[in-house]
């Protein structure tokens, strides 16, 4: 019998300062029920989807800064997504930025919730990669300072039960990493949910600016073979307060093929139905990792340089 669980990836166009939660929420909703009309059991929503991706902004203004932040999940504007989608039975994957009492002080995430069809929070992820810099660079002709406004959380990548498999999360520039892959899989993980705002344009390496989509394909469709696991990658894109974004949403099969994906810059769903089951063929063969993988011979002299962890 085939476990399958049909995914949509709800990427998301430009979301501008102007635009207000409530108005989001319309288009979130919106996303919910054309997902609902396609069949769909669960929705991924982009990193950071409340708002503009804010990080563009250098600020100083502590209060203005953590207007982009949410206190509560769900809170006063977004309780209406969670109550839709439970009305429609839908689980729902979702980028935002988290305010989090901790030792006293507040902490700022950039984080994603994976959310059962009966509105539970089931889990919880907080990003680990934040790209970027923490310091003003008037040079840019824009910013990208993750490193100013989040706080690198200790809890590292989990994976929950849900829908019938094993479900990871990871966030935007956490796709790139082999390692974020290979540590939900170890634990598991059937399919991994992740939201990016990636801007076409990266100002240390503007020589990379044409690959944009393509490395965007490449990670996830890597990511998924080598470690025989769906990933699903949702964009925030299109010209966003003057910075493109890339699109390029896309459900990736264990296989390393792509299966649905965006065609557009806009408020788009791509809709597939991924059998869980499809990865069992990768594990137990080419990506057997109890019986092909070696890490007590990945070498003493890696383990010297502090490359590997000494075994
Ligand atoms: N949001 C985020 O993590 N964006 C980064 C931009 C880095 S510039 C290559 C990303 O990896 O897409």
């Amino acid at each position: 019998m085939p476990r399958i669980v049909t995914v949509g990836a709800a990427q998301m166009g430009p979301i501008d300062r102007k635009h207000s939660r409530a108005d989001v929420m319309e288009r979130l909703i919106a996303h919910l029920r054309e997902a609902k009309r396609m069949g769909c059991d669960l929705v991924v929503y982009p990193e950071l989807t409340l708002t503009t991706f804010f990080p563009r902004w250098y600020m100083t203004d502590q209060r203005e800064i953590d207007s982009f932040f949410e206190r509560e999940m769900p809170g006063p504007e977004t309780a209406k997504l969670f109550a839709e989608a439970k009305r429609l039975g839908l689980g729902f994957c979702l980028g935002y930025a988290e305010l989090a009492p901790e030792d006293g002080r507040m902490a700022h995430y950039n984080a994603s919730i994976l959310v059962d069809r009966d509105g539970r929070i089931l889990g919880k992820y907080r990003k680990v990669h934040l790209p970027g810099h923490a310091e003003h660079e008037p040079w840019r002709r824009f910013q990208h300072l993750e490193k100013r406004y989040f706080d690198v959380p200790k809890e590292g990548f989990g994976v929950w039960r849900a829908f019938g498999g094993v479900f990871g999360m990871c966030i935007c520039n956490d796709r790139r990493w082999p390692e974020t892959y290979r540590v939900m899989a170890l634990q598991g993980a059937e399919m991994i949910l992740l939201g990016y705002n990636t801007p076409v344009h990266n100002p240390p390496a503007p020589d990379h600016d044409d690959l944009a989509l393509y490395h965007n394909r490449l990670v996830m469709q890597a990511g998924a073979y080598q470690n025989a696991c769906w990933v699903v990658g949702v964009a925030k894109a299109g010209p966003e307060e003057g910075v493109p974004m890339i699109g390029g949403s896309q459900i990736v099969a264990p296989s390393g093929v792509t299966v649905a994906a965006t065609r557009s810059d806009g408020d788009e769903l791509a809709v597939a139905a991924c059998d869980l089951d499809a990865c069992a063929s990768y594990r137990n063969t080419t990506f057997n990792f109890g019986l092909h993988r070696q890490p007590q011979h990945y070498g003493l002299i890696a383990s010297r340089k502090g490359i590997v962890p000494p075994s």
